[in-house]
Order: C-alpha cells, then structure tokens, then sequence
C-alpha cells in the first residue's frame, strides 16, 4: 500500500516505497552540537531507516519559561516504521542522551519531535500529527524551510516556506561558522 503513496516532499518525484517524515532537533544542555551530530547518527542506525536530509545548525532563543538558548536543526528521513513506532524510537534515543523528563517547555539535553509523517494527520491523545505546534515555531520551521519547502502541511494546504515566510524569525540565527567549530 504505501508503495502507491505519493511523495508530499516533491509530488513530481516518483511514488516512494518508503514514508518521508520530518524530524525536528533541539538541544539547550550540554554539548548541544555534538550532541545533535550523535542523534541524527542514531536517528540514521533506525531500523528501516534512512537520513536523507539535514539543515544547517540554528541557534534560537528559548520559546518558554527563561533558559539556555537552544541549537535546533531538522532532518528529513525515509522509514517503514509506523507513526507510533517511530514515536517510540525517538523517545528512546531521547532518553539514551540521559533526558529526563521535567518541566513543560524547560530545558533539555536532547528533543527529538515528530513534526510530519507523509500526509499523514493523526489526533491520538499521545501521537498527534503533523505536530500540533509545528505552524507557530520559527525555530522548526527556518530549518524545515531548507530542506523541505514545498512539502504541503496537509492540515493548512500550505507549504513549508508559506508558513516560514508568515513568521517573525528573530531570534533565529544561523550557527556562525566561528561557533560551530
Ligand atoms: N523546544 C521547546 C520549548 N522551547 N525553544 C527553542 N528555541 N527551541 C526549542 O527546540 C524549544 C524551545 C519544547 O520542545
Ligand atoms: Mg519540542
Ligand atoms: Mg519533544
């Protein structure tokens, strides 16, 4: 079935035999870099799963309660996991990086959130997709935009570079070459 499904990432790619989804990264703890360099090795040594894409490293301000700022990035990947499966995957990679677990929106050595599973939309009260506050966060989205832009949010119909172009990206700045050394 899913060999037949089209590829939301390019319609005019033929159909993929696997699901595209679009994994988003953050890290305000510890050696965020490397941190995010080891996750997205892990992400890639899923079962079934391939890396296909990541965007530059970003450095944001903390959307919620005072912290570190943060590194985001995002990274586009081919699976034949299912939805859940995949869920459950990152949260065991989540917690293997020692994540614990804490305050809502405080920080973190390591998130790694669902945002979009192929055109999938799912409203389960632990799998929500695409990622409920996907549409709102400049610093998921000034990533997304660079691999992916006209990938379609199949709740809104619009793209990815459609919702980035909607948002105030201050405080979204790229890794300078100085910092990421
Ligand atoms: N993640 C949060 C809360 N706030 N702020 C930034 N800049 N980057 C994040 O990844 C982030 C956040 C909860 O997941
Ligand atoms: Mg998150
Ligand atoms: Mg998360």
């Amino acid at each position: 079935m899913e060999s037949t499904r089209p590829n939301p990432t390019n319609p005019k790619q033929p159909p993929s035999a696997t699901i595209p989804c679009a994994v988003a990264l953050g890290s305000n703890l510890g050696e965020s870099q490397r941190i995010l360099a080891a996750a997205l090795q892990q992400l890639g040594s899923l079962t079934e799963t391939t890396v296909t894409a990541r965007s530059s490293l970003y450095k944001t301000a903390p959307v919620g309660p005072p912290q570190p700022d943060y590194l985001n990035a995002c990274a586009l990947i081919e699976t034949h996991l299912s939805a859940q499966d995949l869920m459950a995957a990152l949260l065991a990679i989540e917690a293997d990086f020692g994540r614990i677990r804490q305050e809502r929106w405080g920080p973190r050595i390591l998130d790694l959130d669902l945002i979009l599973y192929a055109d999938q939309v799912i409203n389960e009260p632990d799998l929500q997709l695409p990622h409920p506050r996907f549409r709102e966060r400049a610093f998921v989205l000034v990533p997304l935009a660079e691999i992916a832009p006209h990938w379609v949010d199949p709740v809104t119909g619009r793209t990815i570079l459609d919702l980035c172009s909607a948002l105030d990206r201050n405080g979204v700045e790229p890794l300078s070459s100085a910092e990421s050394a």
